[in-house]
């Protein structure tokens, strides 16, 4: 019997080489004649540039050359790939000209043959602004009054965006139970381990540019560059080498991306820019920032009719490649795993003095879970229905797919009962409401949270993506090469930086042609060897690239099935392919071993007619639809009423994401999605004060989570396969963070119930919990 690797734990090849430190990232490269870049930043969080003189930068040893905006003006702009109707999209200049929007926006930079004479001079670049008001609350930036981001729209409003909604008004009409929420979904940042970082090396000889960037989408980064810069695409090469973490915020192209390679071009030396922490937090796009509004419409017994949302959600000063489509997903997922008849939504995208917003693990789908499973349980809370019950209420049932939302969405698969229940299960439901119960009485505060959600994940369609406005498909690329010896390569258009590709995608292939894993290499991130492929974001690369892999690998194997029926003097039909081997039906001492045929393709004395020597094949890989993954988390707490701290004290996760091709990496990717979710709920917070300074811009003031302050996750997995793939995969990458942050905020609301408290806007860091409890007396 052949063994099959789909389905087996198997270590990370990668992390042979990661593990013992011969990872290789951006700032390992090192070439002959390399310069390095630093930025100066604004300080100001608006502001009008006087002058900037860069006199005693340039006169410094050891610096080559000095920018500024004007110089460059026009030769790099960012660009937008989601515009929507009506929007007013504001032109972002690799160095700002005349103004800044935002602290730490770039005004000069200054390259130098060292990253410490370059960081030195740049902070003698003398720059004189007039700083201006700035704003930085989106309420206060739509007042009339308010400060203009870009005075050229006349207004702070980027876009409005809407899903009519049919029957909505009749719903809320007759409906019993109408209340109405604001949520406030705060500002929150990545925080990969590796920074940002570029490499321009730009061959005055032959016009040829090459860029190192730690960035998930080579491939796209690569044509946006030529649009922004107007070198030829086919002259540039983008290679995304080790890359330690994205999370969505190299799902990008950035100004220092541009400015690496205008300063490349202007010094005919490589130059190297690589971010610092501070930089991070102030340079690359943070996330979230919405405030939601809910009405609800419900019967007495749980069942929600209709929903009227209204987003509004931070753009920050400008649009980075994603920024204004992610609350439009928020939008689109507003049904989460309800069968809701009428969805009304409303957004608006808002310009404020502060870092531009875009894509961070779940990208609009957390929002979306968010209100809806708070929702899910201020109705429970004001019917008096436990909040398992009322979900259920709600569930689509399994046998209604594939089920269109009343948000237009065709969710493919389902079985929300079935992971609610196992999670309820597992957790011990019964025991911690007795438990909590008994607990309340001695003045001890659990609280219980779950949260049911399914997210979208595989982009594409291509055609889905091109009808909601975005600028790129949906589909994956991969080429199967096996070489003479029946060694074989993979070259993947999706783009890890942390996923594990290298080994899942191995796993895929070594079962096609039955052999191990380890005689299967997989190459990415360098445009120069893949085909063209959109990266790795939106949980798309297993049911999308390693679909894409799959396919390329089954038309090798047919080739090879026609080249082993000609040695054999069979037909092809009868021909079957078992345990690495072409064998005749019927006949199995007529057979030709894997590599046996490789050789011969290769050799390619004695072909098929019409046949080309070689093995290799490549597929592009457009899905029918998206996948929608799904799952049931379940947060236990206590609170502490001295102090408002909240303790985790058990966390299940149940999840479905289809057939599962590493269950190893499923978990581990579960575990990191789970805990940057809680860092949400607990702790993590962007923070500016009214003038625009960034007052948590660094580890300091920003708390992520260590593995020390979560407990131990008990998880565990259904598996309804999907259909919109042949693998029957579903992503899996941004589940965990999805589930979390509803699940803890309805724990510890669940565990200050006895106070009156009915709802508390994340982080809930102790001040807050404290607050809340303050005054209220505890009722049993
Ligand atoms: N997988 C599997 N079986 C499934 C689904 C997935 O074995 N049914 C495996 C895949 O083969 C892959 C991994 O799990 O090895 C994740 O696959 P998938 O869910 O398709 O997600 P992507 O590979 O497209 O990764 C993107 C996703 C997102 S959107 C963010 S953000 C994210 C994340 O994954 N950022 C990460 N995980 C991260 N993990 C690390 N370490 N670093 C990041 O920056």
């Amino acid at each position: 019997m052949t063994r099959s690797y789909i389905g087996a734990s198997l270590k990370r090849k990668e992390d042979r080489r990661l593990a013992v430190g011969r990872g290789r990232f951006v700032d390992d490269v090192v070439l002959p004649g390399l310069l390095h870049c630093a930025l100066v930043r604004s300080p100001h969080a608006h502001a009008r540039l006087v002058t900037a003189d860069t006199g005693a930068a340039r006169a410094m040893a050891g610096v080559v050359d000095v920018v500024t905006g004007a110089e460059i003006q026009g030769q790099a702009p960012v660009i937008c790939a989601w515009p929507l109707p009506g929007m007013h999209l504001p032109e972002q200049q690799a160095l700002a000209v005349d103004r800044v929007r935002y602290c730490g926006e770039p005004v000069a930079a200054v390259v130098a043959t060292d990253p410490q004479t370059a960081r030195d001079a740049a902070q003698r670049v003398r720059v004189i602004y007039e700083a201006l008001p700035a704003v930085t609350d989106m309420e206060a930036a739509l007042a009339p009054s308010a400060p203009l981001v870009h005075e050229r729209f006349g207004t702070n409003r980027c876009f409005l965006w809407s899903l009519p909604g049919q029957g909505v008004d009749e719903a809320f009409a007759r409906a019993p139970v109408v209340f109405r929420q604001r949520f406030v979904n705060h500002r929150i940042h990545a925080s990969p381990l590796e920074p940002r970082g570029a490499l321009a090396a730009w061959d005055q000889a032959d016009g040829t540019l090459r860029l190192w960037s730690s960035t998930q989408i080579p491939h796209i980064l690569r044509l946006v560059l030529a649009l922004s810069t107007g070198i030829p695409e086919h002259r540039i090469r983008v290679i995304a080498p080790e890359v330690g973490g994205g999370f969505g915020s190299k799902l990008n192209y950035y100004r220092e991306e541009g400015i690496c390679v205008l300063l490349s071009r202007r010094t005919g030396r490589p130059v190297k820019w690589i971010e610092d922490r501070t930089e991070n937090f102030r340079g690359a796009t943070h996330a979230r920032d919405h405030i939601q509004d809910v009405e609800v419409a419900a019967t007495r017994e749980g069942r929600v009719e209709a929903l009227r949302l209204r987003i509004l959600a931070d753009m920050g000063a400008y649009l980075q490649l994603l920024t204004p489509g992610i609350p439009v997903l928020t939008a689109l997922m507003a049904s989460g795993p309800y069968a809701i008849p009428a969805i009304q939504v409303e957004v608006t995208g808002v310009f404020t003095n502060k870092t531009p917003t875009d894509a961070y693990r779940g990208a609009g789908k957390p929002e979306a879970t968010y209100v809806l499973e708070r929702t899910m349980d201020l109705l429970a809370a004001e019917l008096g229905l436990d909040p398992a019950a009322v979900r259920r209420v709600n569930f689509i049932p399994a046998s209604k797919f594939p089920f269109t939302t009343a948000t237009g969405v065709v969710y493919d698969s389902g079985s929300y009962d079935a992971v609610l229940g196992r999670a309820l299960e597992l957790v011990q439901y019964e025991q911690v409401r007795a438990e909590q119960a008994r607990q309340r009485q001695r003045g001890r505060y659990l609280g219980i949270g779950l949260s049911t959600y399914v997210e979208v994940s595989g982009f594409g369609p291509s055609s889905v993506c091109g009808a909601v406005g975005l600028q790129a498909g949906g589909y994956e690329s991969g080429t199967v090469r096996v070489h003479p010896s029946g060694k074989i390569k993979v070259i993947t258009g999706s783009s890890p930086h942390g996923q594990g590709h290298e080994t899942t995608w191995a796993q895929i292939v070594a079962d096609v042609f039955g052999v191990a894993p380890d005689d299967v290499d997989v190459i990415h991130g360098d445009t120069e060897a893949a085909p063209y492929g959109l990266g790795t974001y939106g949980s798309r690369s297993a049911p999308v690239g390693g679909t894409a892999v799959l396919l390329a690998a089954q038309k090798v194997l047919d080739k090879a099935r026609h080249l082993a029926a000609h040695l054999l003097e069979a037909a092809p039909a009868d021909v079957i392919f078992e345990a690495g081997r072409f064998q005749v039906r019927g006949t199995p001492d007529r057979f030709r071993a894997f590599a046996d045929v490789a050789l011969a393709a290769y050799l390619a004395h004695s072909l098929p007619p019409g046949t080309e020597p070689g093995l290799e094949a490549t597929a592009f890989f457009d899905p029918p639809n998206f996948t929608f993954p799904f799952g049931a988390h379940v947060a236990v707490v206590e609170v502490d009423p001295e102090s408002g701290l909240v303790e985790l004290r058990k966390y299940v996760a149940v999840d479905d994401f289809g057939r599962v091709i590493n269950p190893m990496i499923v978990e581990g990717q579960v575990h990191g999605g789970v805990t940057q979710g809680i860092g949400q709920a607990l702790w993590e917070e962007i923070r500016y004060g009214q003038d625009g300074q960034l007052l948590t811009g660094s580890y300091l003031d920003y708390a992520v989570p260590s593995a020390a302050m979560v407990p131990p996750y008990l998880t565990d997995r259904v598996e309804t396969p999907s259909p919109s793939n042949p693998l029957g995969v579903k992503g899996c990458g941004e589940s965990g963070i999805t589930g979390a942050p509803p699940a803890v905020v309805n724990a510890v609301v669940d565990a200050l119930a006895p106070f009156g408290v009915r709802h508390l806007d994340m982080p809930l860091r102790p001040e807050r919990v404290w607050r809340a409890m303050r005054g209220a007396r505890p009722c049993a």
